[in-house]
Order: C-alpha cells, then sequence, then structure tokens
C-alpha cells in the first residue's frame, strides 16, 4: 500500500520547499509534485519534518533501588505523541554483570516498542569480560555507543583507569565514548557534608552539584578521550563550564558532541526552592537544573553548533517513588520526563523565540543524532530510500502541557501549565500512521531494533597529542651511574 503526503512544506535540516512524499510500505520511495497514493495525509499548512530521535531516554531501568516507571510501552507511546519516532536507550550492566547478559534483558524489554529504539551500551565496570564483549556488541550487534558514569560513587561510577582503558579499546574498535560527566568523589563529600549540616530537602541536590563538578568532568573527559582516540559525546550538558570545554575542544579539531536536554533548555533551579516538598523532588535529575546564564549558554550552543543534539534523559518516577528520599535528598530517585513534551516545548521555546530556524531544529531533535550515532539517512532524512518515519508538524495547533493528558504512567509532568503551540497533525513510524489527525494510534511491538554500525577511522579525534604515541627513543653516549 501506497501513502501520499500532500501539500505541505518539507523541512531537513539543510532545505525547505513545497513537495509531496510517497511512501511504499516502510520507505520513502518518490518526492515531488502531484503524487499520488492509496492513502492521502493532508499536509496544508505544515511542516513535513523527519521524525524525532531521542538519543538518550531511560526505560524500565533499574536505578537507585527501583525501576524507572516508564517502559518501552508507554514510553515509546509518549514519544510518537510528541512527534518522536525513534529512542536510543542504555543498556545498563549492573557493575560485576556481562555486557551480552544486559542486552538480553533489554531485548525483552523492549520487545513492547511503538516506535524504533536502538541502544548505547554502558560500561559500569572494567574486566577482560567487558574487554572482550566490546567487540561482540559492537559487531554482532550493532551498537557503536558506549556510555561511561563519572558519577554515581559506589554505584555506576568508573575510575578514570576504567575508563581511560574503555576509551582506548573503543577507539580500536571504530566506537564512540559516551560519559555523564560529574565529579563523583566531589559530589559525594558535598552531600554528606550538606547532610551533616542539615539540608535534606530537595534543594541539597543542586547545592551538592554545582556546575564546576561538570564543567572539570567533561574537561577531563574530553583530555583522556584525546588521549585514547576516541570520539566523545558528552549526554545531558547542562552549563557553560561543560559547554565551554566542549567548544573549546571542537575548535581545536577534536571529535567531540554536547547534549543539552529540553528540561535543562526550559527550567530553572528556582524549581528546588518551591516550598512544596513534591515539586521540587519530581524535578530532581542529575545535573541539577541551572539559572539563566547557563539556559542562555545551552541556547547560544544549539544555534552555533557547538552543541549537536537536545534529549530528554527520560528517566521517569512517580511522587511515591520520589518520597524515598523524604529526609535525605541523596534517596530522591534521580531522573525526570520529556519524551513526550521535547519537540513541542523546543518548537515553541527555540523556533516560536526565534532563536532557532524550522531547520535548525530538525538538525538538533533528529539528524545530528542519525549521523553522530550512523544511522543516517535510513533515520533523521526526508529522502528516496529512507525509512518514512515523518512528523507533519501543524505550526498553529496548540495546548497546554498537563499530566491528565499525558501517556507517561507517572502523575505529573515537569512543564505542567506549558503552553506550547507546534503539535503533530500526523506522525508515521515506517510508513505506518501512528498519530493520525492528532489522534495517537499506538501499535505495541511495531517498533524495531536499529543496528548502528561503528564508525571505523574516518571518525577518529585527531589532536598533535597522537605523536606522542610514537615514541622516539634518544641516542645517548653513556648513562650517569645512580647515586653519585
Ligand atoms: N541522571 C538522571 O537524572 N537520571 C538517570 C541517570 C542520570 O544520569
Ligand atoms: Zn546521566
Ligand atoms: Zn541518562
Ligand atoms: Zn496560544
Amino acid at each position: 500500500m501506497t501513502t501520499v503526503i500532500k501539500n505541505g512544506t518539507i523541512v531537513t535540516h539543510d532545505l525547505t520547499y513545497a513537495a509531496d512524499v510517497l511512501i511504499d510500505g516502510e520507505t520513502i520511495i518518490e518526492i515531488g509534485e502531484n503524487l499520488e497514493g492509496d492513502e492521502v495525509l493532508d499536509a496544508t499548512g505544515c511542516y513535513v519534518m523527519p521524525g524525532g530521535i531521542d538519543p538518550h531516554t531511560h526505560l524500565e531501568m533499574p536505578f537507585m533501588g527501583t525501576y524507572s516507571s516508564d517502559d518501552f510501552d508507554s514510553g515509546t507511546r509518549a514519544a510518537l505523541a510528541g512527534g518522536t519516532t525513534m529512542v536510543v536507550d542504555f543498556a545498563l550492566p549492573q557493575p560485576g554483570q556481562g555486557l551480552l547478559d544486559a542486552l538480553k534483558t533489554w531485548d525483552n524489554k523492549s520487545a513492547r516498542a511503538h516506535c524504533d529504539y536502538s541502544f548505547h551500551m554502558a560500561v559500569t565496570w572494567w574486566s577482560e569480560q567487558v574487554f572482550d564483549e566490546m567487540k561482540t556488541v559492537i559487531e554482532q550487534y550493532g551498537i557503536n555507543s558506549f556510555k561511561h558514569f563519572m558519577a554515581y560513587k559506589g554505584a555506576l561510577m568508573v575510575q578514570d583507569d576504567e575508563m581511560y582503558a574503555s576509551f582506548q579499546r573503543l577507539a580500536e574498535l571504530g566506537a564512540i565514548a559516551l560519559v555523564h560527566a560529574e565529579n563523583g568523589d566531589v559530589v559525594a563529600d558535598l552531600s554528606a557534608r550538606l547532610l551533616r549540616e542539615g539540608n535534606d530537602g530537595p534543594e541539597g541536590h543542586a547545592y551538592s552539584r554545582p556546575p564546576q563538578v561538570e564543567g572539570e568532568a567533561t574537561n577531563r573527559a574530553i583530555m583522556i578521550a584525546d588521549m585514547a582516540g576516541v570520539p566523545l559525546y558528552v549526554v545531558h550538558v547542562s552549563c557553560e563550564q561543560s559547554h565551554e570545554a566542549i567548544r573549546r575542544a571542537r575548535q581545536a579539531g577534536m571529535r567531540v558532541w554536547g547534549e543539552p536536554l529540553i528540561q535543562h533548555l526550559t527550567l530553572d533551579e528556582s524549581e528546588y526552592f518551591n516550598e512544596d516538598w513534591d515539586h521540587s523532588a519530581r524535578r530532581v535529575m542529575s545535573p541539577p537544573f541551572r539559572d539563566e546564564k547557563h539556559q542562555d549558554s545551552l541556547w547560544a550552543g544549539l544555534q552555533s553548533g557547538s552543541l549537536s543534539c537536545v534529549a530528554t534523559d527520560h528517566c521517569a518516577f512517580t511522587t511515591e517513588q520520589k518520597r524515598t528520599g523524604i529526609g535525605d535528598f541523596t534517596k530522591i530517585p534521580n531522573g525526570t520526563g520529556g519524551l513526550e513534551d521535547r519537540m513541542p516545548m523546543l518548537w515553541t521555546y527555540g523556533v516560536g523565540t526565534g532563536r532557532l530556524t524550522p531547520n535548525e531544529f530538525v538538525a538538533v531533535t533528529s539528524t545530528n543524532s542519525a549521523k553522530i550515532l550512523n544511522c543516517y539517512p535510513k533515520k533523521g532524512a526526508i529522502l528516496v530510500g529512507s525509512d518514512a518515519d515523518i512528523v507533519v508538524l501543524d505550526p498553529e495547533k496548540e495546548k497546554t502541557i498537563s499530566a491528565k493528558t499525558q501517556e507517561s504512567s507517572i502523575d505529573y509532568n515537569v512543564f505542567e501549565g506549558k503552553h506550547v503551540k507546534g503539535l503533530p497533525r500526523y506522525v508515521l513510524s515506517r510508513g505506518r500512521v501512528m498519530v493520525d489527525d492528532g489522534v495517537l494510534k499506538p501499535s505495541e511491538g511495531h517498533g524495531r531494533f536499529v543496528k548502528r554500525r561503528p564508525q571505523g577511522e574516518v571518525n577518529r579525534a585527531l589532536t598533535s597529542w597522537k605523536d606522542m604515541t610514537k615514541p622516539r627513543p634518544v641516542e645517548r653516549s653513556g648513562i650517569p651511574a645512580s647515586g653519585v
């Protein structure tokens, strides 16, 4: 069966033009004027864009003594409702668990997905087994990106020697490294001090993770990546200190990317000082929300290209789960939702305010992730041969965000009350209409795993430090005797 999207304006990361899109089955087969198909979707007054890719989610993840509440069912329904047609989740081995073993678990969970998905692999410990299994994960499973936690001391955190070893292995295999960049030792110390002094409320979370904690770790990860010769993707960049390190590295010719979250772009640290404990605790995530100065830096980064992808780090916990941390903020499960709201919020606060062009919007919500993670142009593109993952965005359609109408299974929404303008009329996932005239038509199990090849030699980090890896012995006439 063929489907044609008619009368819309196609917007990709680099072009804006009027044309129809013809889809046969799961694939775009023609782009042009006056196309005909069995089924017609009218896009008059709308933008026809590549479906969103959220490069960073945690669905049904075991974390801080519980599981994140949205799974691959509610999570990918939320994604589609907001115009996101692919999520990249994290397969997370517990320290001591093999990578392949963890992958089996994620494979089972993801069978329910309504939209396509891929995995990053987390490296939560280091051993010969992890070293060996990396090759299989990359070559057999098509997972080319590995995340390292520099925080969560005593749980997921890896030490510098482990990170350096892992980075070198990834360089050798042609994959890329991801980091959660926060100095976990400093966070642990600041947290303990805050608790000792009686600061046990959710605001303590923000005080325990100042921007310096993130800036230091980002710098450290970049330097270690450069020495290992591996490209580096820094997740949830929330502050100027971290952004600055990324900017500088990119200017120096290193292959480093930064990912701000929609939450950090649009919510600030005042959320932690709300008199309602629940309100503040619901917004506890790492890194925490920052002030306006940092938000301006992130927006500027998206506009100038020093930051590449907008994600959510969707990791949703109910109010009840958050309340585990009453009397001790370090026990509040870290994480917020955003999957359904990322695209409308970024359109409203980015395009709607003139900070981003529609083309830049497509780049940072879809195409850049597809390129960096190596699934372009299957994903992130409106081209003949690409998967028909498409969002038809109606710039006049509006709503007020509310937990009452969301797909996410939790009992609140961190964007509650925000008014957004620019919502999907249609969303297609590999040719199937999943949002039809604004109404979600979910299809459990429709989603498929997207394999991503390693980038190989072309994507190596390149700076002058590489010369140091080829030592040149010095010829000497003699060596002084010791102890003289
Ligand atoms: N930060 C969060 O807030 N939640 C999940 C993991 C993370 O790094
Ligand atoms: Zn993280
Ligand atoms: Zn995360
Ligand atoms: Zn309005």
